[in-house]
């Protein structure tokens, strides 16, 4: 272990490459990875990182990259955010672990009352925390479960909500999430989504084959939730038509079936608001958040209708890590984050950015099929030129040139064909465009 480095605010905010990309101390390093780690837990860019502050990750070796992934969308407020270390660091000095459900302590208390006023929907709410995205997502079902007294559970092509078993058996993507993995969890349906660029359905016509679906394969009575991603973030970011949204939680709300919405990814200033659904004033029953929410300490959380979230009895929830006291306490100060240093606006302020970047290049170069998504949460999907078939080849060679660059650029989509960019929201315009361009001028000389 490397000692003596400064992560967070002590990191200089450039992009420095000292050796190629991996640097012989992360390829021993991997190399020590292959033999120890099981081969399954893969890994998108071969470098050991040893600190990590606002737009960069130091590795090994020295080189500083540009970090455009957040560790998938959780160091929104940055790598070792001030406020975080701090309240980190004060925890652990003061106790690390008691159990909630054995002996409480204020910092759960205290995470669940901000969830609840945060969180969409003006009526009582109760929150119960947990440690990983799939786990809130479990908690949801089992919740949801419990208060309609019904089984079948509504999911969507192209979600993710997780690699449990649960969870996996309502991603949608067989490899390679599900491949092999089975038998999956049964009363899981899954129905069409609203995918604009695709499907070239308005969210009110998309809507009608879902729910036309749900109806007659399902039968409403039967389902107990509905649930949805605001952005699905994994199958592609795929932000849903206008009124699509609405039209589904119209539905369940007549239907008796709990409406919940996955904001593990879209969650917390991502988007640009504190939660997707607020776009199109969406207020669902229940609603998932975790990774942006504790600055990168593990935790998650259900959030809902106190009727609903009330109905599980007593010790019918919960776990032996679920809302750690020091995730607790870093997600207080991640929440403060946010509000402090205007993280909402500069979420909105790197979405121009990455519009006005790929908005240019998209004018010369017909393979940029769309750039979509909202705040610090974009995409660009890759196509065939003067077609809209995925061009899944580009956008790996994209990935891998942008990396071996100096650049942390990750991929997603269903089809393998789409580029992300989940920034920390605290990198500043210059790095984000550096960023950026390489990306660019990867999808150019291919
Ligand atoms: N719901 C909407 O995006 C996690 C997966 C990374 P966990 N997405 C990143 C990977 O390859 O495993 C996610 C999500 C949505 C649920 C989850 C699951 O969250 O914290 O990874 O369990």
């Amino acid at each position: 272990m490397s000692e003596n480095i400064q992560g967070g605010k002590a990191l200089p905010q450039v992009r420095n490459l000292v050796t190629a990309i991996p640097g012989p101390k992360s390829e021993a390093i991997m190399a020590r990875k292959k033999a120890a780690v099981a081969s399954g837990v893969g890994h998108a860019l071969g470098v050991s990182i040893v600190a990590g502050g606002d737009g960069v990750l130091l590795d090994a070796d020295g080189n500083s990259l540009i970090d455009l992934g957040s560790g998938i969308a959780v160091t929104g407020v940055g790598n070792s955010a001030p406020r975080v270390v701090e309240a980190v660091q004060q925890q652990v000095a003061q106790f690390t672990h008691t159990c909630f459900t054995v002996t409480p302590y204020e910092g759960y208390i205290a995470v669940a009352e901000k969830l609840n006023e945060l969180t969409p929907g003006d009526f009582e709410k109760r929150s119960a925390l947990f440690n990983s995205g799939a786990e809130a997502v479990e908690n949801a079902i089992k919740i949801a479960r419990h208060y309609t007294k019904r089984n079948a559970v509504v999911v969507f092509d192209h979600a993710y909500h997780g690699r449990t078993n649960l969870t996996m058996g309502m991603t949608a993507k067989n490899m390679p999430y599900k491949d092999g993995f089975g038998p999956f969890a049964p009363e899981v349906y899954r129905v069409p989504t609203s995918y604009p660029y695709r499907d070239g359905l308005t969210g009110i016509e998309a809507a009608e084959v879902a729910l036309t679906q749900i109806e007659k394969q399902v039968g409403s009575k039967n389902v107990a939730a509905i649930i949805i991603e605001p952005i699905q973030g994994e199958g592609g970011f795929i932000a849903p038509a206008a009124g699509f949204l609405p039209a589904l939680q119209e539905w369940a709300t007549e239907n008796g079936v709990v409406f919940i919405l996955d904001e593990v990814q879209t969650g917390f200033a991502r988007t640009g608001q504190m939660f997707a659904a607020e776009f199109e004033g969406v207020v669902p029953d229940m609603v998932t958040v975790a990774k942006g929410i504790a600055g990168g300490l593990p935790l998650s959380g259900v959030t809902g209708r106190a009727e609903i979230m009330d109905s599980a009895h007593a010790g019918g929830l919960g776990g032996t890590y679920t809302g750690s006291p020091i995730a607790c306490a870093a997600a207080l100060a991640t929440i403060e984050t946010y509000k402090e240093e205007n993280l909402l606006e500069r979420a909105q302020q790197i979405q121009a950015i990455i519009e006005e970047v790929f908005g240019e290049l998209a004018k010369t170069d017909d393979r940029i099929g769309d750039i979509r998504g909202r705040g610090a949460m974009m995409a660009v999907e890759l196509v065939e030129s003067g077609s809209k078939t995925p061009n899944a080849a580009l956008t790996g060679a994209v990935a891998k040139i942008a990396g071996e660059q100096g650049v942390i650029a990750l991929i997603c989509g269903t089809f393998g064909n789409v580029i992300r960019f989940l920034p920390a929201l605290t990198i500043s315009d210059e790095l984000l465009r550096e960023g950026l361009q390489v990306v660019v001028d990867a999808i150019k000389a291919n």
